[in-house]
């Protein structure tokens, strides 16, 4: 059994979507980060900085005692290799999947987070910063795009690479982007709606509500001091 801290933002989905598609068995364990779960000790202990998602596995494949791991990234290839699903095994087919899993890690994730930050959370309006984020997370859906306009996934079969993008995919408006100006995107993301897998792992998200004032001290106010020794 595998045990899932998750709260239900890309990050969160991309694990659930996982383990929806590899039909391993899972415990949800919510993270509320806006009312400050994510610093609780018991959480900190397995996942270090402060951030969801995370998963416990009690079970893994060298029959040893549960293994911990954040970064969900990681987490993605964890599942894959515990499972041999949606990562190839020959070198060239897994690090297809593994270039693109760590362009959404370093590049779509960080830029579109930050655009989400400055032109939808952020009180006070700062047009470069808006502008700098919203604009790097055009071009980098012009990648995928160009990426996406010969082959039906990205990199290989349907894969973890896939899993990782594809939430961060959906919020284009935040981003003053049409996704009608990227088809060969929109016809992916409508290839990955329809899947089964998916379609449960977003009914898991439940309702979001706005942001309070409150979690935004939460989530906005953090640095150095926040992490405790
Ligand atoms: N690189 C990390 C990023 C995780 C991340 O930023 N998680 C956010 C939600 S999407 C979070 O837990 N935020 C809590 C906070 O800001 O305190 C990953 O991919 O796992």
């Amino acid at each position: 059994m595998i045990d899932l801290h998750y709260w239900p933002t890309p990050n969160g989905h991309k694990i659930t979507i996982a383990l929806e598609e590899m039909g391993l068995p899972y415990t949800i364990h919510r993270v509320d980060i806006g009312k400050g779960d994510q610093f609780k000790l018991e959480f900190l202990k397995i996942a270090p900085n402060n951030r969801m998602p995370a998963i416990v596995d009690h079970a893994p494949a060298d029959g040893g005692t549960a293994i911990d791991v954040f970064e969900s990234g990681a987490i993605l290839q964890y599942l894959a290799e515990k499972t041999g699903k949606f990562l190839p095994q020959d070198v060239r087919g897994r690090f297809e999947v593994m270039k693109w899993l760590f362009w959404q890690m370093g590049g779509l994730g960080p830029m579109a987070g930050q655009s989400n930050h400055f032109n939808v959370y952020a009180k006070e309006k700062l047009p470069y910063a808006m502008e700098r984020y919203a604009k790097e997370t055009g071009r980098l859906f012009g990648v995928l795009n160009k990426r996406l306009s010969d082959r039906r996934f990205v990199a290989g079969d349907y894969s973890i690479a896939d899993m990782a993008i594809y939430p961060w995919t959906l919020a284009w408006t935040n981003h003053g982007l049409d996704i009608n100006d990227f088809p060969h995107l929109k016809r992916w993301q409508d290839v990955i709606a329809a899947r089964p897998a998916v379609v449960r792992a977003y009914a898991l998200a439940g309702e979001r509500k706005p942001m309070t004032e409150e979690e935004r001290k939460v989530l906005f106010g953090q640095d150095a001091s926040t992490v405790k020794p």
